[in-house]
Parts: C-alpha cells; structure tokens; sequence
C-alpha cells in the first residue's frame, strides 16, 4: 500500500517527506524531482519567501544507485529561511523575549481555529504547520509517484484556468496545449493562453496594489490513464472520492470539481453524459465524444483523460488585514500581517498535481501490486492485453 507523510514547519530547519510502498526498481532522477520543486515555488504574485528559498530534494532512504531499492523513501527539503528564524522558532527552550507571537488571527487563516483547538495563547505555531510551504514535500514525493505512473505511461500535468476575474473563454484546454505549459522556463501564471495570461497578471496587480490578494482555479489532466483504477464497490475506494479528498486537502482549496461536475448540476442528461463510440483508442477500442465526465464514471477511470479543478480562495494574509480581535485583550484590532503571497494559483497546480499522481500510484498499485518494477510491468502489460482484447 502506498503511503506518505510529511512533517516540517515553515520556518522551521526543514520539511521530511515519508514514502513507502513504491516497488524496487523504479529509477528516480534527482533532476526531475527538483525541476517540480521549482516549478511550485514559481508563478506572479509569490512573496519575498521564494527569493531565499530554492527548494531541493534531499533523499535520505529508500533509493541508492540511482533506483529504489523497495525500502522506504525520505526525503529531506531544507529551509533556507530557517537561519532567520533559529532564535525566535528555537528547537530548545531558547529567549522567550525572541519568540515572534501572531497576536490577531488573521480571518481564514487555521489561527484562531487551531489555537482554540491546540490550546495556544496565540498563532505562531498554528501558521507554522498550516502555512502552504508544507505542500513542497509533497511536491517531493508526488515526483516520485510521476516518475512510477510514467513507466506505465500515465503523465500528470496542471494549468491555471482563472485567477480572480481573469479566465479563459474555452476551458476545454487539450494536452498538446499543457504540455508546454509545464515546460516554460519562466513561470507567469501557467495559462495556455498568453492573452488570459496578461489579463490573470492585471488580476495580481490589482491585488498588489490595493493590499488585497486573489484566488483562481487551476485544473490537473492525467493523461494515459487505463480504465479501471478506483472501484465503487465500496465507498471509500471511489476515484473520484480519493481525488477530491486529496486536492481538497491542499492549503486554501475549497472546492473540487471532476469534468465539468458544477454546470452539470444545471444542464440535462442529454448535454452531460459522454456518447460511446468503437474508433480505436489507446488502451481499448471504445471511445467517446467528450469528457464531461473527467474520465471517472462510477468512481472508475473510464480511459478517457483524468480532469480535476481546484477553486483556490485568496490568501488569507493580507497587506491591508481584516477586523479581528488581539488574542490577549480581546480587544478588536486588525489582524496580524505577516510577508506573504498575493497568488498562489499555479504553485497550487503543481501541489496538486503531486496529489493527483499520488493517488492515482496509489490505486495501481493496489489493482496491479508487485514488489519490484518487474512484477508490476508484467501485471499490467497482463492487464492492457485483457482489455484490448476484451
Ligand atoms: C505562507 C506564507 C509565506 C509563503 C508560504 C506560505 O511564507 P512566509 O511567511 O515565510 O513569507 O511564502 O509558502 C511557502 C513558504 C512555500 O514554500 O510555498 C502561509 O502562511 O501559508
């Protein structure tokens, strides 16, 4: 069974990320997991945070050789940052005097939820873990889940759909078209389209100057995906269920979306559901006209290409902060302001998409099993032929 953890605070020494039930013999290249650390720190609208850090992957287990050896993988991401923080986020009982408190909760934010909850005095530990820097070791792992689902020729990619206002006219994005999305060197928004993408840069500007922060949707595409992974023979094995609940559990996702499950609760039928076809595709011969679906029926992958969206809420830090109440007079203040982003729309794509590749290696893994890359190649090669021949 594949599992993950990770354990880190934002301004703490560094973030570890958990890993294990990935078969022996997958070759893992250092190069890639870092390219999709980078690719989630990048994006317009990002804080002064991402000028100290540069997020690496430091394995520590699991993988010698280059390949991994079927052992638990950690991984290692330092904190940059953390030489600022040493006197004030001390591991020892250091100079209460240094202690940075967070003395208003800033309204969305986990900070008075999660001081009431852990029995704070106020919020210093609370944003510590909550903070989205989290979401980098995941980023981590989910890199080595895209390189396992590779091997079975399973691609998971995002692209950013809207930021504030600002959202592409035909959201049917194909993959040719996200693909060099994830290839860009240099990172706006991750919008397809270069003249949304100004429009979604006005967006953050506005933002920007006005103290304010914005929110977006981004959409996650697994491409190559086989029919047959997930089950809605029990509840808790559904694909769709484990996608939302994993894209959901990213930092500031209120919302999940599979295909185009919101407009369907408003359209027929007859304008929803995905006509069949026999015209030959990858794994089997059937085929369909659309994907409304987003390549999930019955919490089943279907064959058709895996959509998930994520409707990200604006940043709870602001520049210009909402009312709140100071945690020791109870008196109303403003809440506390802390260096932040303005937008974090295509950061959160790359998270999720660690999500999405993480769940979906998950659920072959449970369907095809193997302890080496072998045995899981041989039982899914077994598995492609039956339904090609099906
Ligand atoms: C975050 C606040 C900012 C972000 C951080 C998430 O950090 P800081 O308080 O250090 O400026 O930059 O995100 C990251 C560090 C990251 O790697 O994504 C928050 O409060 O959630």
């Amino acid at each position: 069974m594949l599992r993950y953890y990770t354990a880190g605070e934002s301004h703490g020494e560094a973030l570890v990320a958990f890993l294990s039930g990935i078969p022996a013999g997958l070759k893992i290249e250092q190069a890639f997991l870092d390219r999709e650390l980078w690719r989630r720190q990048q994006g317009y609208g990002r804080g002064g945070r991402m000028k100290i850090e540069r997020d690496t992957a430091h394995i520590l287990s699991g993988v010698h050789h280059g390949v991994t050896i079927g052992s638990p993988i950690s991984v290692l991401l330092e904190n940059k940052d953390w030489k600022n923080w040493q006197d004030s986020l001390p591991v020892g009982e250091g100079d209460p005097a240094k202690h940075k408190a967070v003395k208003s909760p800033r309204p969305g934010h986990a900070d008075l939820a999660g001081a009431l909850k852990y029995n704070f005095p106020e919020a210093r530990y609370i944003l510590e873990r909550a903070s989205a820097r989290e979401s980098a070791a995941r980023v981590a792992v989910g890199a080595i889940a895209k390189l396992l689902l590779c091997e079975l020729g399973i691609q998971v990619l995002s692209h950013v759909v809207s930021v504030g206002s600002a959202s592409l006219t035909d959201v049917d994005v194909p993959w040719d078209k996200i693909v060099p999305v994830s290839q860009r060197d240099e990172i706006l928004l991750s919008c397809a389209d270069p003249e949304t993408e100004q429009k979604m840069k006005e967006e953050v500007d506005k933002a920007l100057r006005s103290g304010d922060s914005v929110g977006g949707i981004f959409e996650v595409v697994a491409h190559g995906v086989p029919p047959g992974l997930g089950t809605y023979a029990q509840w808790d094995e559904r694909l769709d269920g484990l996608l939302a609940g994993a894209v959901m559990s990213l930092q500031a996702v209120k919302a999940v979306e599979i295909g185009i499950g919101v407009a369907a609760a408003s359209s027929p039928g007859s304008a929803v559901h995905d006509e069949i076809g026999y015209e030959g595709r990858a794994h089997t011969g059937f085929s369909r006209r659309s994907n409304h679906a987003g390549g999930i029926e019955g919490g089943i992958s279907n064959g058709e290409e895996i959509r998930v969206r994520g409707y990200l809420k604006p940043i709870s830090t602001l520049r210009r902060p909402l009312q709140s109440v100071d945690f020791a007079t109870r008196e109303p203040v403003k809440a506390a302001y802390e260096r932040s982003d303005v937008c974090v729309v295509p950061a959160a794509g790359v998270a999720a998409e660690a999500m999405v590749a993480l769940t979906l290696a998950r659920c072959a893994l449970e369907k095809f099993g193997g302890d080496s890359m072998g045995e899981l190649l041989r039982n899914y090669q077994g598995y492609c032929q039956q339904i090609k021949n099906f």
